[in-house]
Order: structure tokens, then sequence, then C-alpha cells
């Protein structure tokens, strides 16, 4: 039994529970806070007004009191030093950045859009597919290094034809930035890296400095400034999704091993005080061998985020059949969704909404972080309902194309003309008209 340090996931009882539960999820959604939102509208305006002096302010104030202009931009050295320094310090982990690019370049490959035409007698239309000029990566600062976010945000970019990839993170206190993160910018031949971070950031990018490049698009995780510029900034610039606390979701049956079950869970809670760990199991007994393994585990390794996340936001619902866990998976629309179950496979064409789904028991989530191919940037917060996983599609634009014959025209504007003057423009009609008349 557990003790009064134990921590457990807190099996939901009953029907009411499992209801209450769900429309609290249902009014989670995405939330700002005025106070923050007031900063930035600040810096934002700062940025555009005064460019790269406000940069250098913000992040003398922010980030680095000693910084300058002259360190805003990462040099070829600072990169080559950091690859060697990695190469050195474990080639494997070069090896296995090598390894994730191949990986990701190759699935991406399949998103590929192509240009199309098709013909109506002798009228084209069509529709031309056409790369971003440039985009904007966001790579976090502060303690933790994002190798595989690098990966995931520029590759698709790479994929697109995107011509220049520019990536903007914080520097530390003495200037630097992470040598991970570093080396997978080598690897995916970002094109410029500059040391900026926050709202200042994204507002440089969103306008352009006279150092930092306007771009296009911007993606890419950052905290609740960086996401509110992003969210106020949208419309002057494209933006990814708004990313929340990450989610995972498990769909188990007695088949299932408790001990996967609860790493899984744990490998999200581990994200995020917030982040949310879910199983939905037909067997009562694995729940309890489920909570059992994951106190566990974080008493074997201690961490007081996962254990938080755990703690408020972990929760086990009992089910009667998989398809009464699949409905509520369905309605949770979670991040991630793994199918841990003697017959995953028959559940997979069930689920409607989820950023991802891992099949199967060797199919654990942090293998898509990393290796697998798929996007890690998937959508959170219910939003798999309508957005899908970062992807090439994200990174090109679709370009109309019309050319009438004269015969096509001349069946087709008589049609155009009456619904032009149903709308009262009548100079649509004439355009349409004097061509006719001319015939
Ligand atoms: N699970 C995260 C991605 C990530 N995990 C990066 C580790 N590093 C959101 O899908
Ligand atoms: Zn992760």
């Amino acid at each position: 039994m557990f003790g009064k340090d134990d921590i457990a996931v807190k099996i939901l009882k009953g029907k009411r529970e499992l209801e209450q539960f769900l429309s609290n999820l249902d009014s989670i959604g995405y939330q700002t806070v005025e106070e923050i939102e007031d900063k930035v509208k600040r810096i934002i305006a700062d940025v555009k007004l005064k460019k790269d002096e406000a940069i250098l302010n913000y992040t003398r104030l922010f980030d680095c009191k000693e910084f300058d202009l002259e360190d805003l931009i990462v040099k070829e050295e600072e990169i080559d030093r950091a690859f060697f320094e990695c190469q050195k310090e474990d080639n494997k982990f070069v090896q296995a950045l090598e390894l994730a690019y191949e990986n990701i370049y190759q699935y991406h490959l399949k998103q590929k859009e192509e240009t199309w035409l098709f013909t109506k007698g002798d009228t084209i239309l069509g529709q031309i597919v056409r790369p971003l000029e440039r985009v904007g990566i966001y790579v976090p600062g502060g303690n933790g290094s994002y190798p595989s976010t690098v990966l995931m945000n520029s590759i698709p970019a790479k994929v697109a034809g995107v011509k220049e990839i520019i990536m903007v993170t914080p520097p530390d206190k003495e200037k630097k930035i992470n040598k991970y993160t570093l080396a997978a910018a080598k690897i995916c031949g970002v094109n410029k890296i500059f040391k900026v971070g926050g709202a200042q950031a994204i507002a440089a990018l969103a306008f352009g400095t006279e150092l930092i490049p306007k771009v296009e698009k911007i993606v890419g995780p950052g905290n609740i400034y960086v996401a509110i510029a992003k969210k106020i900034l949208f419309g002057n610039v494209d933006i990814d999704s708004i990313a929340g606390p990450s989610e995972v979701l498990i769909i188990a049956d007695s088949f299932a091993n408790p001990k996967y079950v609860a790493a899984d869970l744990l490998s999200q809670a581990e994200h995020d005080a917030m982040a949310r760990c879910i199983l939905i199991t037909t067997s009562q007994d694995l729940a309890l061998e489920v909570n059992k393994k994951v106190d566990e585990m974080l008493k074997a390794n201690p961490n007081q985020i996962a254990a938080q996340s755990i703690e408020r936001n972990g929760v086990i619902i009992i089910v009667e059949d998989l398809d009464d866990a699949v409905e509520i998976a369905n309605r949770i629309c979670p991040e991630h969704l793994e199918l841990c179950c003697k017959n995953s496979e028959d559940l997979i064409f069930k689920i409607k909404n989820a950023g991802a789904i891992f099949v199967g028991e060797f199919s654990p989530e942090p293998i898509g972080d990393y290796i697998a191919g798929p996007n890690h940037v998937l959508p959170t917060s219910g939003t798999a309902r309508f957005f899908s996983p970062l992807g090439v599609y994200d990174f090109v634009k679709r370009i109309s194309l019309i050319k009438y014959s004269k015969e096509q025209f001349l069946k087709d504007a008589p049609f155009a003309i009456e619904i032009a003057q149903k709308e009262g423009f009548l100079f649509h009609a004439n355009s349409l008209k004097v061509r006719l008349e001319d015939v």
C-alpha cells in the first residue's frame, strides 16, 4: 500500500469524476496574462523603433550585462569550436545527431508538396508551391540544451527549400550559448545564429534590425514572453502554433508492461510541472502496478518537476473496454498517444484526434522525440482537434495559377458576370464584358 510520502497518479473514480476532469480540460486552452502582455508590447514597440539599440539594451538587462553588439552574431569559429568540442567530448552524441538528421530528413521528404497544373481545353489551372525565403527558429536558453529542437524545426524548412534559416537563442551571463545546440545547428546547416532571446528576439525577426534580418515565419518553443510576442506579431510574420505543456495519453490493456507504461508517463512528466500524463486502461491491476512503478522510479531518481506533474496532472482512468478508451482519448486530443495493448494496431484508425500515435510497446514517446523521424513539434492543449505536427507544409506557400483560353473565356465569362452583377460590382462585370464585346 502507499505511504504518506508515496507519489501516486490519481485514479479517477466513477463517471462523475471523469466528466469533471474532461470538462476542466475543455476549459484550459491558451491562456495569456495581461501584465506580461503589456511588457511584451512595450518591448516590441521599442525594437520596432530602435532596432539593434533596443536589442542591446534588453540583452544587457535580461541576459548578460557585458554584452556588445559585436557579440550578437555567432561567428563561424564559435560554431566550429562547439562542434569539435562535442566530438571530442562524446563522438557518439554527434553520430546520434547525424542519424537523427538522416531519419528526420527522410521522413519529411515524404511531405513535400509538388506544384500541379491541369488543363481544361486550352485553359491551364494550377497551384505553384514556393518555399518561404527566410525563417527564424527560436531556441530557448537557460540551463537546458535543445539540439533535438534545432533538428525538428530546421529540417522541414530545409526540405521545403527555405533559403535562409536564422536561429536566435539567448546568451548566458558569459555571452555563451549551448554547445550541443550549436553542434545541431551546424549539422542542420543553419545559416545565421544570433545571441538574442525573449520577446525582443521575436520582434527583431518580425521587423528586422540593422543586423538581424526580417523573416517570413518564426517557429520554435519559448517561454511565456516568447509565446505572447509571437501571438501579437502574427500577421506581421507567420508563426507556428503556440505550444502548451507537453502531454502523453497511454491506452493500455492488461497485456501492457506496467514498467514501460510508468516510464513513459514519467518521460513526459519531466518536461514541465504542468505536463499532463494520462493512462486509460481496462485493467485495474495494471493501474495499481503502474502507480507502484511510478513511485519506485521517482524514488530511485528524484525529480521535482516530474513528481509535481504526476501529482497535479497525472490521472488514471479505468474503462470497461478499449472502445471507451478510444472515445475518451478522442475527446482529450492528446499531443502524444501511446497504444500499449495486445492488439494495438486495431485501434490506430479509430483515433481521430492526436498529435502523434505511438503503436506497441517498443514505440515509446521518446523514440519519437529524438530518432524515429516524424516531427516532435506537435499540437498541445487539445489543439490536435485542428492542428497538425510541424512539417514541410508549414514552410511553403501556394500560389494559384489561371490561364484562360479565349474559347473557355467565352463560355465562362457570362456566368461570372451574373455573379458580379448580383454583388453590385459593375466594374468587375465590365472587365469581363469589354472582352465579350470584342469578339
Ligand atoms: N516531447 C517534447 C519534445 C522533446 N523532448 C524535446 C525532449 N526534447 C515535445 O513533443
Ligand atoms: Zn520529450
